[in-house]
């Protein structure tokens, strides 16, 4: 023996090294390795009996032994949660608002590994969290008694015991339905029975599982193993905060670690809502979210989807999606519109302020119908001549830059408003048509969607809203002279679009707005079909790709967005959706790695 440790637990002046009964119990060391005890402790149970025969000197109230169950109770108290099929949930289960659980108790005697009876009543006790709301979006608990995030009452949520009577009758299990009305809350349920042998017995169990106690249940972590999340460590992403407060999230190609919401908001989810033609409410879904991926959350005001709706005439749903997946999606930001969802809106607080749910910060496009400027102020709704038989308009939408703690709030409408479209300066692209169908010309008749040159066509500048001026104007197949409304301001190669041609079609008849009063070929609709070119084309039989009124608003809707996420400016890459010029759109589905590395989202609420 090596008597090299002479300190002396048990107070007899014999160093443990050298005293073959270190803690002074009575019970020599080699016995209680024999026997499970702790050689070292006199109370290996801790209930203040001593493990073997004798009071040890100087170790407090303990009162002399042997203790009968020196290694804890002979019993043990077995939990499991069942779902309503009776299948075994109790590492699986989460909870939602309305749903329940079974959790059902039995007695097992761990000295011969079988289950007895309880030999009396068993009492359920609840321990439950109270969250502010039912996720992380929702205000408050509206209307309801108590903030329990659980109950042994479907409807009572202030109930938290619950007892099973023995009546006289031995009791093998005994079970209770444990309600949620949360999607992130925790229950212990608590049980006290009686043993065979006259002692009291307790068991708890933690609902859902949460091994690591980080707050994030282990069927959670377990889904998102692959993220590195670990059921069995709290501190999966190195030291500081626990798992549960972290906010990890990444992007391809963005370095910003993290969206605004810690991973336990992300786990506690998002309440969406359904709703009617009236912007009523029909119904709600839920959502947890992904702790990996970014979580932005758009809306468009003054669309014709929108809450209240713009039903004016070619006004047009609010849309994000593209075929194949718009750049975000693919570049791993979950994107979520909440457009028709009323809590989701203008909500006011008492002062009237705007406020948006809790947690999530919304990225708002506005739809102006009103006006062709851009939100610098001057007026550039027209087209602008590139080169030869090149056009552009040269503003679909604009927006102001985000910076990280907001998308933006402007101050003038006293809105959290980010983005713009510009509706005119939209359908401009689709109606307005100041070139003329050379097939109709009777010195050329064959050839379909010729475009004329610019000196046969407008070249004066009309400010919207303004003027007209009337000039006559010779058509210069037929000498016929008419009359045109124009202003006097000339800007060479300057098309407004407002340039009313004759004699090819009919004039409109039913609705026509600003933009349809022209109704020879646009420029970007060479076979006047109601679909855009782009590229653009001066000949129909040069047509390589047309899209949609619909899909010309997206497409500008996905490039705003990225302004309101941090994108300044745009780049040089003519595949990336922040390209300099629209010159094609199906980079709608693409971000270059320079423009995605300098988006932000942060979920806070503004201003
Ligand atoms: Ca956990
Ligand atoms: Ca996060
Ligand atoms: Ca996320
Ligand atoms: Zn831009």
């Amino acid at each position: 023996m090596i008597a090299n440790d002479q300190s002396d637990i048990d107070s007899d002046g014999i160093g443990n090294a050298c005293d073959d009964d270190i803690d002074g119990d009575g019970y020599l060391n080699s016995y209680e390795l024999t026997y499970g005890t702790l050689p070292a402790d006199p109370d290996t149970d801790n209930d203040f009996v001593s493990d073997g025969p004798r009071d040890p000197d100087g170790t407090g109230p303990i009162v002399a032994g042997p203790d009968p169950t020196p290694l804890g109770s002979f019993y043990k108290v077995e939990f499991t949660a069942k779902d309503s099929t009776g299948a075994d949930v109790t590492g699986t289960w989460l909870p939602e608002d309305g749903n329940s659980v079974t959790v059902e108790v039995r007695l097992k005697d761990i000295r011969t590994n079988s289950y007895i009876n309880f030999s009396g009543n068993v009492l359920f006790a609840l321990i439950t969290t109270s969250l502010p709301g039912i996720a992380t979006n929702d205000t408050d608990d509206p209307g309801l008694p108590s903030t329990n995030d659980y109950s042994f009452n479907a409807i009572n949520r202030s109930v938290t015991a619950a007892t099973v009577y023995a009546g006289g009758s031995p009791l093998s299990t005994a079970s209770v339905n444990l309600y949620s009305f949360d999607y992130g809350g925790q229950a212990v349920v608590r049980i006290t029975s009686a043993a065979p042998d006259g002692t009291s017995v307790q068991g708890d169990l933690t609902l859902p599982l949460d091994s690591d106690r980080d707050s994030l249940p282990d069927a959670w972590e377990k889904q998102h193993s692959a993220d590195g999340f670990q059921f069995d460590n709290p501190f999966s992403f190195g030291s500081g905060l626990d798992d549960g407060l972290k906010d990890i999230d990444t992007t391809q190609s963005n370095t910003l670690i993290g969206d605004g919401l810690s991973n336990f908001k992300e786990y506690r989810g998002i309440i969406f809502e359904n709703t009617d033609s009236n912007c009523n409410v029909t119904g709600t879904y839920h959502q947890r979210l992904n702790p990996e991926h970014k979580d932005l959350f758009v809306r468009g005001d003054n669309y014709a989807n929108s809450c209240p709706p713009n039903t004016a005439p070619d006004v047009l749903e609010f849309r994000t999606d593209i075929t194949g997946g718009n750049a975000y999606e693919k570049a791993g930001i979950d994107m979520h519109d909440v457009t028709r969802m009323p809590s989701f809106g203008k909500l006011l607080d008492s002062q009237g302020n705007i406020v948006e749910p809790p947690n999530i910060d919304i990225l708002i496009v506005t739809n102006n119908t009103t006006d062709t400027s851009t939100l610098m102020g001057y007026s550039n709704g027209y087209i602008v001549h590139l080169a030869s038989r090149l056009w552009a308009w040269s503003t679909k939408g604009a927006s102001y830059i985000g910076n990280g703690m907001h998308y933006h709030f402007n101050p003038y409408s006293g809105k959290s408003e980010s983005a713009y479209t510009y509706h005119l300066n939209l359908m401009h692209y689709v109606y307005n048509r100041p070139y003329r169908d050379e097939s109709l010309n009777p010195l050329n008749p064959s050839y379909v969607g010729l475009l004329d040159p610019i000196d046969l066509v407008e070249d004066k500048r009309r400010e919207n809203g303004k003027g007209p001026e009337i000039l006559p104007y010779m058509n210069p197949y037929t000498g016929a002279v008419t009359t045109l409304s124009e202003d006097s301001l000339i800007v060479n190669d300057v098309l407004d679009g407002d340039h009313m041609m004759t004699g090819w079609k009919p004039a409109c008849t039913s609705v026509c707005n600003d933009y349809s009063v022209g109704y020879d070929f646009s420029v970007f609709d060479a076979d006047g079909d109601g679909h855009v070119e782009n590229p653009p084309v001066d000949d129909a039989l040069l047509i390589s790709k047309e899209y949609t009124p619909l899909e010309l608003q997206t497409f500008t809707i996905l490039h705003e967005i990225g302004h309101a996420l941090g994108i300044n400016g745009h780049t040089s890459d003519p595949k990336c959706l922040m390209y300099t010029y629209s010159n094609n759109w199906d980079r709608a589905g693409f971000l270059s790695d320079f423009a995605l590395g300098q988006i932000m989202i942060n979920n806070k609420s503004e201003p």
